[in-house]
Protein backbone atom coordinates (compact mmCIF):
# COMPACT_ATOMS: atom_id res chain seq x y z
CA UNK A 1 0.00 0.00 0.00
CA UNK A 2 1.55 3.07 -0.66
CA UNK A 3 1.11 6.41 1.74
CA UNK A 4 -0.44 9.11 0.65
CA UNK A 5 -0.12 12.30 1.57
CA UNK A 6 -2.17 15.11 3.13
CA UNK A 7 -2.48 17.23 0.31
CA UNK A 8 -2.16 14.60 -2.27
CA UNK A 9 -0.97 15.41 -5.54
CA UNK A 10 -4.65 16.77 -6.10
CA UNK A 11 -4.66 16.77 -10.11
CA UNK A 12 -7.13 19.26 -9.13
CA UNK A 13 -6.76 22.45 -10.94
CA UNK A 14 -9.49 23.67 -8.60
CA UNK A 15 -6.96 23.09 -5.81
CA UNK A 16 -4.55 25.60 -7.22
CA UNK A 17 -2.86 21.54 -7.23
CA UNK A 18 -3.31 19.96 -9.79
CA UNK A 19 -3.59 16.36 -9.57
CA UNK A 20 -1.86 13.55 -11.35
CA UNK A 21 -1.95 10.24 -10.18
CA UNK A 22 0.56 7.85 -9.20
CA UNK A 23 0.13 4.43 -11.16
CA UNK A 24 -2.93 2.67 -12.71
CA UNK A 25 -5.36 5.15 -11.20
CA UNK A 26 -5.81 8.72 -12.01
CA UNK A 27 -4.14 11.51 -10.65
CA UNK A 28 -2.45 13.30 -8.10
CA UNK A 29 0.66 14.36 -6.00
CA UNK A 30 1.92 15.94 -3.51
CA UNK A 31 2.75 19.62 -2.86
CA UNK A 32 2.58 22.58 -0.74
CA UNK A 33 -0.40 25.03 -2.02
CA UNK A 34 1.66 28.22 -1.44
CA UNK A 35 3.93 27.07 -3.67
CA UNK A 36 1.47 25.68 -6.11
CA UNK A 37 -0.28 29.34 -6.19
CA UNK A 38 2.69 30.69 -6.80
CA UNK A 39 3.63 28.50 -9.53
CA UNK A 40 0.52 28.94 -10.72
CA UNK A 41 0.88 32.99 -10.71
CA UNK A 42 4.17 32.71 -12.71
CA UNK A 43 3.82 30.25 -15.28
CA UNK A 44 6.82 30.75 -17.15
CA UNK A 45 8.15 28.99 -20.17
CA UNK A 46 11.61 27.80 -20.88
CA UNK A 47 13.73 26.39 -23.35
CA UNK A 48 12.00 24.19 -26.32
CA UNK A 49 12.65 20.40 -26.08
CA UNK A 50 13.45 20.40 -30.19
CA UNK A 51 16.68 20.93 -29.16
CA UNK A 52 17.08 18.04 -26.57
CA UNK A 53 18.64 14.62 -28.15
CA UNK A 54 16.20 12.55 -25.12
CA UNK A 55 13.85 14.13 -26.15
CA UNK A 56 13.60 13.59 -30.21
CA UNK A 57 15.04 9.81 -29.36
CA UNK A 58 11.68 9.61 -27.17
CA UNK A 59 9.87 10.73 -30.44
CA UNK A 60 11.14 8.46 -32.33
CA UNK A 61 10.56 5.34 -30.09
CA UNK A 62 6.64 6.69 -29.82
CA UNK A 63 6.47 7.17 -32.94
CA UNK A 64 7.53 3.23 -33.92
CA UNK A 65 5.59 1.83 -31.30
CA UNK A 66 2.51 3.72 -32.20
CA UNK A 67 2.52 3.75 -35.91
CA UNK A 68 2.84 7.42 -35.66
CA UNK A 69 4.51 9.63 -38.19
CA UNK A 70 7.67 9.86 -37.28
CA UNK A 71 8.32 13.86 -38.56
CA UNK A 72 4.73 14.44 -37.35
CA UNK A 73 5.89 13.35 -33.38
CA UNK A 74 9.35 14.91 -33.58
CA UNK A 75 7.67 18.44 -34.75
CA UNK A 76 4.82 18.61 -32.12
CA UNK A 77 7.60 17.37 -29.45
CA UNK A 78 9.87 19.97 -30.42
CA UNK A 79 6.85 22.63 -29.86
CA UNK A 80 7.02 21.15 -26.39
CA UNK A 81 8.55 23.86 -23.85
CA UNK A 82 10.07 23.24 -20.40
CA UNK A 83 7.89 24.87 -17.37
CA UNK A 84 10.36 25.62 -15.30
CA UNK A 85 8.35 26.04 -12.37
CA UNK A 86 6.88 22.71 -12.56
CA UNK A 87 9.72 20.37 -11.60
CA UNK A 88 10.05 21.44 -8.02
CA UNK A 89 6.25 21.09 -7.49
CA UNK A 90 6.43 17.36 -7.71
CA UNK A 91 8.27 17.33 -4.92
CA UNK A 92 7.02 15.76 -1.79
CA UNK A 93 6.13 18.85 0.92
CA UNK A 94 9.05 18.78 3.83
CA UNK A 95 8.43 16.96 6.68
CA UNK A 96 6.50 18.61 9.78
CA UNK A 97 5.47 21.38 7.16
CA UNK A 98 2.02 21.73 8.63
CA UNK A 99 0.38 19.28 10.65
CA UNK A 100 -2.82 18.17 8.67
CA UNK A 101 -6.08 19.23 9.17
CA UNK A 102 -9.23 17.76 8.14
CA UNK A 103 -11.47 20.89 9.12
CA UNK A 104 -9.34 22.88 7.12
CA UNK A 105 -9.27 21.34 4.28
CA UNK A 106 -13.00 20.43 4.17
CA UNK A 107 -13.92 24.32 4.32
CA UNK A 108 -12.16 25.08 0.87
CA UNK A 109 -14.42 22.44 -0.78
CA UNK A 110 -17.30 22.60 1.21
CA UNK A 111 -18.53 26.09 1.10
CA UNK A 112 -21.35 28.30 -0.49
CA UNK A 113 -20.00 28.87 -3.49
CA UNK A 114 -18.98 25.42 -4.99
CA UNK A 115 -22.79 24.14 -3.05
CA UNK A 116 -24.49 26.76 -5.15
CA UNK A 117 -22.27 25.84 -8.40
CA UNK A 118 -23.34 21.94 -7.27
CA UNK A 119 -27.01 22.56 -7.28
CA UNK A 120 -27.40 24.23 -11.11
CA UNK A 121 -24.62 21.40 -12.01
CA UNK A 122 -27.08 18.55 -10.41
CA UNK A 123 -30.63 20.56 -11.81
CA UNK A 124 -28.92 21.24 -15.56
CA UNK A 125 -27.86 17.69 -15.98
CA UNK A 126 -30.16 15.46 -13.64
CA UNK A 127 -32.22 13.07 -16.38
CA UNK A 128 -28.33 12.54 -17.35
CA UNK A 129 -27.11 12.18 -13.11
CA UNK A 130 -30.01 9.85 -13.14
CA UNK A 131 -29.07 7.40 -16.44
CA UNK A 132 -25.80 7.30 -15.32
CA UNK A 133 -26.36 5.98 -11.57
CA UNK A 134 -28.70 3.25 -13.92
CA UNK A 135 -25.92 2.40 -16.07
CA UNK A 136 -22.96 2.55 -13.78
CA UNK A 137 -24.81 2.15 -10.35
CA UNK A 138 -23.09 5.05 -9.19
CA UNK A 139 -25.27 7.61 -7.66
CA UNK A 140 -25.02 11.21 -8.74
CA UNK A 141 -23.96 12.82 -5.68
CA UNK A 142 -20.75 10.96 -5.99
CA UNK A 143 -20.21 12.21 -9.16
CA UNK A 144 -21.23 15.67 -8.28
CA UNK A 145 -18.79 15.56 -5.55
CA UNK A 146 -15.61 14.73 -7.69
CA UNK A 147 -16.45 17.13 -10.45
CA UNK A 148 -17.05 20.11 -7.76
CA UNK A 149 -13.85 19.45 -5.83
CA UNK A 150 -12.21 18.46 -9.60
CA UNK A 151 -12.74 21.74 -10.89
CA UNK A 152 -16.26 23.59 -9.58
CA UNK A 153 -17.79 21.85 -12.16
CA UNK A 154 -15.76 23.54 -15.04
CA UNK A 155 -14.62 27.16 -13.61
CA UNK A 156 -10.83 25.80 -13.20
CA UNK A 157 -9.38 23.50 -15.52
CA UNK A 158 -6.18 24.44 -15.47
CA UNK A 159 -4.60 26.83 -17.54
CA UNK A 160 -0.85 25.12 -18.77
CA UNK A 161 -0.83 23.67 -22.09
CA UNK A 162 -0.70 19.87 -21.85
CA UNK A 163 2.19 19.38 -24.12
CA UNK A 164 4.45 21.43 -22.14
CA UNK A 165 3.44 19.96 -18.89
CA UNK A 166 4.04 16.31 -19.57
CA UNK A 167 7.39 17.14 -21.38
CA UNK A 168 8.17 19.19 -18.49
CA UNK A 169 7.52 16.59 -16.58
CA UNK A 170 8.71 13.03 -18.94
CA UNK A 171 12.15 15.16 -19.41
CA UNK A 172 13.13 17.00 -16.23
CA UNK A 173 11.03 15.50 -13.18
CA UNK A 174 12.96 16.41 -9.71
CA UNK A 175 15.71 13.69 -9.14
CA UNK A 176 15.53 14.46 -5.87
CA UNK A 177 12.06 13.07 -5.87
CA UNK A 178 12.13 9.65 -3.77
CA UNK A 179 10.52 8.03 -6.92
CA UNK A 180 11.99 9.50 -9.33
CA UNK A 181 12.51 6.79 -11.95
CA UNK A 182 8.98 5.65 -11.23
CA UNK A 183 7.33 9.43 -11.71
CA UNK A 184 9.21 10.09 -14.60
CA UNK A 185 7.87 6.94 -16.31
CA UNK A 186 5.19 7.34 -15.36
CA UNK A 187 4.80 11.07 -17.25
CA UNK A 188 6.54 9.43 -20.56
CA UNK A 189 3.98 6.82 -20.60
CA UNK A 190 1.11 10.37 -19.97
CA UNK A 191 2.91 11.32 -22.73
CA UNK A 192 2.77 9.23 -25.07
CA UNK A 193 -0.42 8.70 -24.79
CA UNK A 194 -1.17 12.03 -25.16
CA UNK A 195 0.49 12.16 -28.44
CA UNK A 196 -1.10 9.14 -29.68
CA UNK A 197 -4.56 10.61 -28.97
CA UNK A 198 -3.56 14.35 -30.43
CA UNK A 199 -1.86 12.14 -33.38
CA UNK A 200 -4.47 9.74 -34.24
CA UNK A 201 -7.51 12.12 -33.78
CA UNK A 202 -5.20 14.66 -36.48
CA UNK A 203 -6.56 17.36 -33.14
CA UNK A 204 -3.89 20.35 -32.88
CA UNK A 205 -1.71 19.14 -30.09
CA UNK A 206 -0.56 22.69 -28.56
CA UNK A 207 -4.28 23.35 -27.86
CA UNK A 208 -5.21 21.01 -24.86
CA UNK A 209 -4.86 23.16 -21.40
CA UNK A 210 -5.23 21.66 -17.93
CA UNK A 211 -3.54 21.31 -14.84
CA UNK A 212 0.35 21.30 -14.27
CA UNK A 213 0.55 17.87 -14.27
CA UNK A 214 -1.87 17.74 -17.48
CA UNK A 215 -4.76 16.43 -16.65
CA UNK A 216 -7.52 17.73 -18.62
CA UNK A 217 -11.22 18.92 -18.09
CA UNK A 218 -13.81 18.90 -16.10
CA UNK A 219 -12.76 15.80 -14.27
CA UNK A 220 -9.34 16.24 -14.48
CA UNK A 221 -8.82 12.80 -16.07
CA UNK A 222 -4.68 12.02 -17.42
CA UNK A 223 -4.30 11.15 -20.93
CA UNK A 224 -3.85 7.54 -19.75
CA UNK A 225 -7.39 7.53 -17.88
CA UNK A 226 -9.02 9.55 -21.19
CA UNK A 227 -7.85 6.19 -23.31
CA UNK A 228 -9.15 3.49 -21.05
CA UNK A 229 -11.89 5.39 -19.00
CA UNK A 230 -13.78 8.27 -20.86
CA UNK A 231 -17.00 7.68 -22.76
CA UNK A 232 -19.33 9.61 -25.33
CA UNK A 233 -22.28 9.61 -23.18
CA UNK A 234 -24.33 12.26 -24.92
CA UNK A 235 -23.88 9.65 -28.54
CA UNK A 236 -22.03 12.98 -30.52
CA UNK A 237 -19.66 10.59 -31.87
CA UNK A 238 -16.01 12.45 -29.95
CA UNK A 239 -15.21 12.44 -26.38
CA UNK A 240 -15.42 16.31 -24.71
CA UNK A 241 -14.61 16.31 -20.92
CA UNK A 242 -13.61 19.77 -21.69
CA UNK A 243 -17.43 21.41 -22.71
CA UNK A 244 -19.83 18.83 -22.52
CA UNK A 245 -21.49 17.61 -19.07
CA UNK A 246 -23.00 14.39 -20.18
CA UNK A 247 -19.42 12.67 -21.65
CA UNK A 248 -18.14 14.18 -18.46
CA UNK A 249 -20.91 12.10 -16.82
CA UNK A 250 -20.81 8.63 -18.23
CA UNK A 251 -17.08 9.35 -17.97
CA UNK A 252 -16.52 9.49 -14.34
CA UNK A 253 -19.34 6.89 -13.37
CA UNK A 254 -17.38 4.78 -15.91
CA UNK A 255 -14.33 4.91 -14.25
CA UNK A 256 -15.52 4.29 -10.50
CA UNK A 257 -17.42 1.15 -11.87
CA UNK A 258 -14.24 0.01 -13.56
CA UNK A 259 -12.16 0.10 -10.28
CA UNK A 260 -15.00 -1.53 -8.08
CA UNK A 261 -17.75 0.78 -7.04
CA UNK A 262 -20.35 -1.10 -5.55
CA UNK A 263 -24.23 0.02 -6.30
CA UNK A 264 -26.07 0.55 -3.06
CA UNK A 265 -23.20 0.44 -0.74
CA UNK A 266 -22.58 3.29 1.63
CA UNK A 267 -18.93 4.41 1.30
CA UNK A 268 -18.76 5.30 5.19
CA UNK A 269 -19.97 4.95 8.18
CA UNK A 270 -20.15 6.61 11.51
CA UNK A 271 -17.64 5.28 13.95
CA UNK A 272 -16.42 6.35 17.67
CA UNK A 273 -13.52 5.94 18.90
CA UNK A 274 -11.94 6.22 22.49
CA UNK A 275 -8.28 6.72 21.41
CA UNK A 276 -7.41 5.72 25.36
CA UNK A 277 -9.03 1.90 24.94
CA UNK A 278 -8.86 1.50 20.79
CA UNK A 279 -5.86 -0.75 19.23
CA UNK A 280 -5.81 2.37 17.37
CA UNK A 281 -1.82 0.98 15.44
CA UNK A 282 -3.81 -2.21 15.22
CA UNK A 283 -6.98 -0.31 13.10
CA UNK A 284 -4.82 2.30 11.41
CA UNK A 285 -1.89 0.25 10.14
CA UNK A 286 -3.72 -0.92 6.70
CA UNK A 287 -4.62 2.15 6.02
CA UNK A 288 -7.22 2.65 3.71
CA UNK A 289 -7.68 -0.73 2.45
CA UNK A 290 -10.68 -2.39 4.15
CA UNK A 291 -9.45 -5.14 6.14
CA UNK A 292 -11.22 -5.82 9.44
CA UNK A 293 -14.97 -7.17 9.90
CA UNK A 294 -17.37 -5.20 11.97
CA UNK A 295 -16.75 -7.39 14.52
CA UNK A 296 -13.22 -7.23 14.79
CA UNK A 297 -14.12 -3.27 14.68
CA UNK A 298 -15.56 -3.54 18.11
CA UNK A 299 -13.60 -6.05 19.22
CA UNK A 300 -10.52 -3.10 18.37
CA UNK A 301 -12.43 -0.41 20.57
CA UNK A 302 -13.92 1.04 17.51
CA UNK A 303 -17.58 1.59 18.00
CA UNK A 304 -19.68 1.49 14.59
CA UNK A 305 -22.95 2.81 14.34
CA UNK A 306 -26.38 0.44 13.86
CA UNK A 307 -25.48 0.35 9.60
CA UNK A 308 -22.09 -0.14 10.01
CA UNK A 309 -22.89 -3.15 12.65
CA UNK A 310 -24.79 -5.03 9.81
CA UNK A 311 -22.20 -4.17 7.27
CA UNK A 312 -20.83 -7.87 5.74
CA UNK A 313 -17.75 -6.84 3.80
CA UNK A 314 -14.18 -5.41 5.53
CA UNK A 315 -14.08 -1.77 6.66
CA UNK A 316 -10.86 0.03 7.19
CA UNK A 317 -10.27 2.77 9.58
CA UNK A 318 -10.16 6.45 8.21
CA UNK A 319 -8.43 8.85 10.25
CA UNK A 320 -8.40 12.81 9.76
CA UNK A 321 -6.35 14.48 11.53
CA UNK A 322 -7.37 18.01 12.99
CA UNK A 323 -3.88 19.96 13.11
CA UNK A 324 -1.70 19.43 16.49
CA UNK A 325 -4.36 20.42 19.03
CA UNK A 326 -7.66 18.68 18.46
CA UNK A 327 -8.72 15.44 18.63
CA UNK A 328 -8.56 13.46 15.40
CA UNK A 329 -12.13 12.51 13.52
CA UNK A 330 -12.62 8.67 12.26
CA UNK A 331 -15.33 7.10 9.86
CA UNK A 332 -15.56 3.75 8.90
CA UNK A 333 -14.36 3.46 4.80
CA UNK A 334 -15.89 0.48 3.01
CA UNK A 335 -14.99 -0.93 -0.35
CA UNK A 336 -16.46 2.06 -2.07
CA UNK A 337 -14.60 4.67 -0.63
CA UNK A 338 -11.46 2.67 -1.20
CA UNK A 339 -12.88 3.46 -4.70
CA UNK A 340 -12.81 7.00 -4.28
CA UNK A 341 -9.19 7.34 -3.37
CA UNK A 342 -8.38 5.47 -6.77
CA UNK A 343 -9.65 9.01 -8.28
CA UNK A 344 -7.12 10.83 -6.19
CA UNK A 345 -4.76 8.96 -3.33
CA UNK A 346 -6.31 10.20 -0.11
CA UNK A 347 -8.57 9.65 2.50
CA UNK A 348 -8.69 13.65 3.01
CA UNK A 349 -10.15 13.91 -0.76
CA UNK A 350 -12.57 11.30 -0.95
CA UNK A 351 -13.94 12.50 2.34
CA UNK A 352 -14.27 16.00 1.03
CA UNK A 353 -16.08 14.40 -2.34
CA UNK A 354 -18.83 12.76 -0.39
CA UNK A 355 -19.35 15.99 2.19
CA UNK A 356 -19.26 18.11 -1.12
CA UNK A 357 -21.65 15.81 -2.56
CA UNK A 358 -23.87 15.47 0.41
CA UNK A 359 -23.94 19.28 1.19
CA UNK A 360 -25.07 19.69 -2.61
CA UNK A 361 -27.84 16.69 -2.56
CA UNK A 362 -29.37 18.71 0.93
CA UNK A 363 -29.48 22.48 -0.93
CA UNK A 364 -31.26 20.84 -3.67
CA UNK A 365 -34.05 19.49 -1.14
CA UNK A 366 -34.34 22.93 0.20
CA1 LIG B 1 -19.81 13.29 -26.73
Amino acid sequence: MRSFPFLPLALCASLALPAFDAGAAAKRGDVPRATKQAAKRTAAVGESYAGRADAMAFADDIAARQNLNAAWVRATLGQARLLPNVPRLMLPAPAGSGAKNWAAYRSRFVEPIRIGAGVRFWRDNAATLARAERDFGVPAEIIVGIVGVETIYGRQMGSFRVLDALATLAFDFPQAHPRAAQRQAFFRGELENFLTQEGRTHADPTAPVGSYAGAMGMPQFMPSSIAKYAVDYDGDGRIDLVNDPQDVIGSVANYFKAFGWQPGLPAIYGVRVDAARAQLPVLLAPDIVPSFSADAFVAGGAQLDADGLRHRGLLALIELQNGPSAPASYVAGTQNFYVITRYNWSSYYAMAVLELGAAVRAAMAQ
